[in-house]
């Protein structure tokens, strides 16, 4: 291939693929130790119980069995994230099994080590446990109603965390306002379901007393300083690697319990324990996400210009605290305002705990659901004051002029919304939908086009800042960019490839910056041993932007390096030469050249003489980057769909994104980025629910239950781009990692509410199913 000049910018097929795609990749579970064993978890039905009797004296015979109790007494409770502007937040010990009470559908009681997982699953059936069963709050209602159970008796009500966010005169704007618009939002439970599900060996050395652990995660480092704090152990004793991740989504950056117990495992028997979790069990015991019901207040004037909003963000988060239940319901309390300037905003955050499965990440975070709220609200402002939606995007969009922009929590960097909006609407026109639409309702079907757009909090820093949200994380980011004797150029990562393209992308800004081709750099990553430490793990679609920054600013200066090294060989001056394709030449003179392995081997092994004598030997840079703000990217989503009245089925028939990320990296990644996030916010949209029974016991169990969108339900995509660079970050990067994912539930709700617009449907609620439809048919014709 031998790109050099504009590496960045490259369509570079991705270096990860061609071994993924042929079954070469190394995945936890194929990790296999001498003498390893397999572990399995007792779990428990019921959603809320007290443990009165556990007997596991028939199952310790064939295999090495711990209970809550066993387990609580060796190590300390794992501490949820403290956020520093709930200062009376509840907290809950998140123990990695039940000690005497079970609080949801699924939650471990015990857990069993044996020489295979079949043989761990036949001593789970030893165990004896007798239940107490106690009353449930499943839902929201039922858990905020008066006298309702509460979840922990010390508690007064089932509430773990009331804030508020506020800027602006709100009682002012909202007495002054020509019209003030209520509506409700409700979002289904949902999680990110990687093909790979969440899996763990851990190998206790009992000679060296050095913990050895293997984690599909998204945060090595954390998970590494949250494994030594809950087993008490110096953190420089363990070391986490992660192979190969098969999708993490978000919900791979939390950190859980089976890390502690395949750990305490390994040291009981001195043997490493592999503990992997299967499909049934991933989706009670992996954390679920975007449960929350929004009510929110709108007040505008009549041309559309938006000046207040108020309402209440309720999260409806599970049992326990998890490390990061709280952000995402924050963040959609943060973010409601989006790309808009709106000068007043009180929003309530609430969160409230309940009888199921722990909350935690899934890609977009609360975007998904902000985004959601307003791009609804903007269509009902519309329709309510008679105007066109797009002109009350227009009238209210944060004006390229106003950037930095201080939005209720966060200062967006750049943006030129209205450009976006406008590509995206030609490239509609370009689609000919329009045509689409009148051909088929001449026909008799119901198809309509719907918009949202969106703005996405990237490159999430600087550490000040995401120290003082309270989060465990900093936001700084450390890589290190090495050439070696021979000329090979590797970049050591701190960030964690999950199937997003990391190491194409670090590849790229490293070859470009050293003006090597791109085969010649290689990026290594998943070891906190080996590699450097990242502050926040990969998650927030932060580390092309953070972590591409600090590979570029180090790149560059090694490349300083390589020219006086290179001038020194060449009797020339730094300034005379250029680099092409990995050879350095005398600008002018293509005979004088020397390549990079002459420089790899002078700063290496043969010194003397030709490494200048100020110069030390070998060749590597590390730079640790904080970024000084977030940066927001920006799109635009528009979706030509078809809805069957008779029977409420969503038929999606084309999905259009105009989308600015700064200085793109790799167009070819960030457009798969973006069909992926799109398939997610499709199954978001129309098809995923995590269902429970009247009972609060678990309905899903398999893929047949949890409907996510296959080849079929997708449409074609189109995307289009535009490029307004951060400039407050080296390259320009901006993320986009969740993108995607972002504006499709509002784009599609109002394609679905435009394809049905003689039925009068109003949509609030995702996912949009079948029953759903026909019963907002039905209201909308009273
Ligand atoms: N990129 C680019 N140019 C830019 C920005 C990004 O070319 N200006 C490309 C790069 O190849 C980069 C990728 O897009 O590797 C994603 O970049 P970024 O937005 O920085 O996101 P992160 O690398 O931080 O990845 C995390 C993000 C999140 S938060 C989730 S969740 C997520 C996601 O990315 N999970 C994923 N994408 C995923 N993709 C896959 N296949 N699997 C997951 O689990």
């Amino acid at each position: 291939m031998g790109f050099v000049a504009g590496l960045i910018g490259a369509r570079v097929r991705r270096t990860e693929d061609l071994r993924l795609l042929t079954g070469r990749g190394q995945f936890v579970d194929d990790v296999e130790l001498p003498r390893m064993l397999e572990a399995a978890v007792l779990r428990c039905p019921l959603p809320h119980a007290r443990i009165t009797r556990i007997d596991t004296g028939a199952a310790a015979r064939q295999a090495t069995v711990l209970t809550g109790a066993e387990v609580k007494a060796v190590v300390k409770a794992p501490q949820p994230v403290i956020w520093r502007n709930v200062p009376d937040m509840r907290l809950t010990d998140a123990y990695p099994l039940a000690v005497d009470r079970v609080r949801y559908p699924g939650q471990g009681v015990a857990v069993v080590a044996a020489g295979d997982r079949a043989a761990a699953e036949d001593a789970l059936e030893l165990i004896e446990v007798e239940y107490e069963e106690l009353p449930a709050v499943s839902t929201l209602e039922e858990a905020l109603a008066e006298g309702a159970p509460r979840l922990y008796d010390d508690w007064p009500d089932n509430v773990c965390a009331r804030t508020t966010i506020a800027t602006g005169d709100v009682a002012a704007a909202f007495a002054e306002a020509d019209v003030v618009l209520a509506e409700s939002f409700r979002f289904a439970r949902q999680m990110g379901t990687p093909l790979e599900t969440r899996g763990v060996v851990a190998n206790w050395d009992p000679f060296t007393g050095k913990l050895d652990v293997w984690l599909a995660t998204q945060a090595p480092n954390l998970a590494r300083e949250l494994l030594a704090e809950v087993l008490g152990l110096p953190a420089a004793k363990i070391r986490v690697r992660t192979p190969d991740v098969g999708g993490g989504f978000g919900n791979k950056f939390d950190f859980y319990g089976d890390e502690v117990l395949a750990a305490l495992l390994s040291h009981r028997t001195g043997r490493p324990v592999k503990l992997i979790e299967d499909r049934v069990e991933s989706f009670v015991a992996t954390v679920h996400a975007r449960e929350q019901k929004i009510d929110v207040e709108y007040a505008a004037k009549a041309d559309g210009t938006i000046t207040g909003v108020r309402g209440t963000v309720h999260g409806v988060l599970g049992a326990e605290l998890g490390t990061i239940a709280f952000g995402p319901c924050y963040t959609a309390a943060a973010c409601i305002t989006g790309p808009y300037a709106i000068p007043a905003v009180e929003m309530d955050v609430v969160a409230v705990m309940t009888n199921r499965t722990p909350y935690g990440s899934y890609r977009g975070w609360g975007l998904p659901k902000a985004n959601f709220v307003q791009e609804r609200m903007i269509e009902l402002l519309a329709a309510r004051l008679n105007l066109d939606a797009h002109t009350v995007r227009r009238r209210n969009f944060v004006p390229p002029e106003a950037f930095p922009y201080q939005s209720p929590v966060f200062v967006y960097d750049s943006g030129r919304y209205a450009d976006c909006l406008d590509l995206c609407l030609e490239a509609v026109a370009e689609a000919g939908w329009a045509g689409r639409v009148a051909e088929a309702r001449a026909r008799g079907a119901c198809v309509g086009i719907g918009y949202s757009f969106h703005n996405e909090i990237t490159a999430f820093g600087p550490s000040r800042i995401v120290n003082l949200s309270g989060l465990q994380h900093s936001g700084f980011d450390e890589e290190v960019v090495r050439i070696d004797a021979t000329g090979h150029v590797t970049v050591h990562t701190g960030q964690s490839a999950m199937g997003q393209g990391l190491h194409t992308a670090l590849a790229q800004i490293a070859g470009h910056a050293l003006g090597v081709p791109f085969e010649d750099v290689t990026v290594v990553s998943g070891d906190t041993e080996s590699c450097p430490y990242t502050g926040y793990g990969t998650g927030a679609s932060r580390a092309a932007a953070v972590g591409g920054a600090a590979v570029l600013t180090a790149a560059t200066r090694l490349k300083a390096k390589v020219l006086r090294i290179a001038a020194h060989l060449l009797e020339a001056s730094p300034d005379d030469l250029v680099v092409e394709n990995g050879r350095i030449f005398v600008d002018g003179v293509p005979h004088r050249s020397v390549g990079m392995a002459e420089v790899g081997d002078a700063a290496h092994r043969r010194l003397e003489g030709r490494l200048p004598e100020d110069e030390s030997p070998t060749l590597q840079e590390r730079e640790v980057y904080d970024p000084v703000n977030v940066a927001t990217a920006f799109g635009c989503t528009a979706v030509l769909a078809e809805a069957d009245p008779e029977t409420g089925v969503v038929t999606l028939l084309g999905y259009l994104v105009a989308h600015d990320c700064g200085t793109v990296i790799n167009p070819l990644i960030v457009d798969g980025q973006l069909h992926g996030g799109a398939a997610q916010a499709i199954g978001g949209a129309l098809y995923e629910e995590l269902a429970y029974d009247d009972g609060g016991r678990m309905l899903t169990r398999t893929f047949r239950d949890y409907l996510v969108p296959s080849a079929t339900e997708v449409p074609p995509f189109t995307l289009t781009h535009m490029s307004t660079p951060a400039d407050h970050i080296p390259g320009g990067f901006k993320g986009m990692g969740e993108a995607g994912v972002i504006g499709g539930g509002a784009a599609i709700a109002h394609a679905v509410e435009d394809a049905l617009r003689d039925y009068g449907v109003k949509i609030t609620a995702l996912p949009i199913t079948p029953p759903g439809l026909l019963a907002a048919i039905k209201r909308g014709a009273r």
